[in-house]
């Protein structure tokens, strides 16, 4: 009986050991995320995390911080590449102006539905992948927003109606649209739209009905045109640094965890774009199709931007369109 006690003892500690091995490696990351916490996307993120944190039996937790409550917006790539936060999510062609190819899926007209937005990213993530890890950045998954409508607060019928409006832009190629149909673009993130247009800082934008929804612009704009131009993606992306840091097993996982997450969110901005057109309209908003003039002027706004695009993007670029295009 004695004989064993030691025995005994020696697996206790050992098991004790081991524990606090684990407790010693486990690790909390702080998650930015730059949309409203009722958002789709940060909704879909906050289920990565905890499944991560499951997953991995809580040696990684992930807390998510929504509607930029840790980062702004257009402070979170930044943060993310500096090691401020080891993970983070945000709008890919936010950063066009620092790299034309992260403005793929914001070229207007050339993939207007979720089949088409899946094969052009299928298409550039590589590129993007390769791109963002020369900046020491981990991709792990993107969704897609619903599609891109107009927003207004008068009729519009053509382009020239748009002249002298003040154009809420989200990126350098809205603010673009914004002056080839002779507006006045300023830059806002979404957090602080409502606010924008409640003091008239700007009384139109681009965006999917989400955004409008979140935003509740009904409570100043009027009309909604359904133009489908183009399906712009949120990408969630870790500190390469960071991400060296975990081992084998917990990178597996957070990886698996990833796919899912860019499956059920997809499937989520599918199954609820026309929901959020329908909560437009049941709050006042006419949501309707462009007419023929406007269709015909938004198209030809998107040729001059998808030739600019190209130019800019070059071999690298046209690879993707090339690849893209062979899809269909
Ligand atoms: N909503 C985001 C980007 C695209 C979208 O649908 C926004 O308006 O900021």
């Amino acid at each position: 009986m004695s004989a064993r006690l030691p025995l005994i003892t020696g697996a206790i500690v050992g098991a004790a050991m081991s524990l606090a091995a684990v407790a010693a490696q486990a690790e909390k990351w702080d998650m930015p995320m730059a949309y409203a916490d009722s958002n789709f996307h940060t909704q879909n993120g906050k289920l990565f995390a905890e499944a991560v944190t499951i997953a991995t039996g809580g040696k990684l937790e992930i807390v998510v911080h929504g509607g930029g409550s840790l980062f702004k917006g257009n402070q979170i790539k930044r943060a993310i590449q500096t090691g401020q936060a080891p993970i983070g999510e945000r709008l890919l062609s936010a950063h066009q102006n620092e790299n034309i190819l992260f403005g793929v899926d914001s070229v207007p007209f050339l993939a207007t539905s979720f089949e088409a937005s899946a094969k052009l990213w299928k298409a550039a993530k590589p590129t993007i992948e390769a791109t963002l890890a020369a900046q020491n950045l981990v991709l792990l998954y993107t969704v897609p927003w619903p599609p891109q409508g107009l927003y207004f607060k008068k009729e519009i019928n053509k382009v020239a109606d748009m002249k002298g409006l003040k154009f809420r832009a989200y990126n350098s190629a809205t603010a673009r649209l914004a002056e080839l149909a002779g507006m006045q673009p300023v830059q806002i993130e979404a957090a602080e739209l409502s606010q924008a247009l409640a003091t008239g800082v700007a009384n139109s934008f681009v965006s999917s009905g989400s955004t409008g929804y979140d935003r509740k612009v009904w409570e100043q704009l009027t009309h909604f045109y359904d133009v489908n131009a183009w399906l712009p993606r949120n990408y969630v992306f870790v500190n390469k640094d960071a991400w060296d840091k975990l081992d084998g097993d917990t990178r597996n996982i957070v990886r698996g965890v990833a796919l899912m997450a860019e499956q059920a969110g997809t499937a989520k901005s599918e199954q609820l774009a026309n929901w959020y057109l329908g909560q437009l309209a049941a709050n006042g908003m006419k949501v309707q199709p462009a007419g023929t003039q406007l269709q015909a002027g938004l198209e030809e706004i998107g040729a001059t931007m998808a030739g600019e695009w190209s130019v800019k993007a070059g071999s690298k670029g046209q690879s993707i369109i090339d690849a893209f295009k062979a899809m269909k």
